[in-house]
């Protein structure tokens, strides 16, 4: 029985990986790198920098770390000017009715998004409220070391143990999984999340009265 939900948001919450590969692909566009069919399947997950590596690829070595810098932010700029027009029906299917019941049952939730820009899109969804802690990404190592997973238990003050953590991306369940036992929950249908404890298809699938113990319930 676990006491507390701690979330990834683009792929699990939110419809945003769609906008973050526009945002990319007009980059890769304008620098003429060619477009791999898998490219979204790669930077799932991925920080920034990272991601921007998977766009240069090979003619990564032709740019200067000021200039990649500059391209990165180049592509932020386009992501934030897509992500003004989230509203609540972006949210994954399941999504608002899972937090709605933690946070009816009043199991804490927290957000473990390697995303810069979380805090923005939760307040476009209309779901920031729901969220006792957000940990930061410019704190933690990017996933998937742990450590984002592991600052989320901890602003819950939460034993890792007792935390289930939602991932649509391989290297977010290689995180949880390595948070001192947390329990992995994969988000989707690819063969990458066969890590996780358990696997759903959409948030709509996973059976939270299966899960928690509400802390009503557990002081009565
Ligand atoms: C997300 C996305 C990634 C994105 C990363 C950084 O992670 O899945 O594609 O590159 O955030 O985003 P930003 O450029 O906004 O800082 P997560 O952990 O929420 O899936
Ligand atoms: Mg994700």
């Amino acid at each position: 029985i676990y006491r507390a939900a701690i979330f990834d948001l683009d792929g699990v919450l939110a419809d945003t990986a769609r906008l973050h590969l526009k945002a990319w692909h007009q980059l890769a566009q304008e620098l003429k790198r060619p477009w791999a069919e898998d490219t979204g399947e790669r930077l799932k997950g991925l920080e920034r920098m990272a991601s921007l590596e998977v766009i240069l690829g090979e003619e990564s070595d032709r740019f200067s770390e000021k200039e990649k810098i500059d391209l990165a932010s180049r592509k932020n700029s386009y992501y934030q000017k897509l992500i003004r027009s989230l509203s609540p029906k972006d949210l994954l299917p399941g999504a608002g009715e899972l937090l709605a019941w933690l946070n009816e049952k009043q199991i804490p939730i927290a957000l473990a998004s390697a995303s810069k820009n979380a805090q923005a899109v939760l307040q476009a969804l209309e779901i920031s409220h729901y969220f006792s802690t957000i940990a930061d990404p410019e704190q933690s190592a990017p996933k998937p070391c742990p450590d984002i997973f592991l600052a989320a238990a901890q602003g819950l003050q939460v034993e890792p143990e007792l935390c289930v953590a939602f991932e649509d991306a391989a290297a977010g369940v290689a995180a949880i999984k390595a948070a001192k036992g947390m329990t992995a929950v994969g988000v989707g249908s690819e063969n990458s999340l066969r890590k996780a404890d358990f696997i759903v298809g959409s948030l709509s699938e996973f059976v939270p009265k299966d899960f928690f113990l509400s802390a009503i319930h557990a002081a009565s």
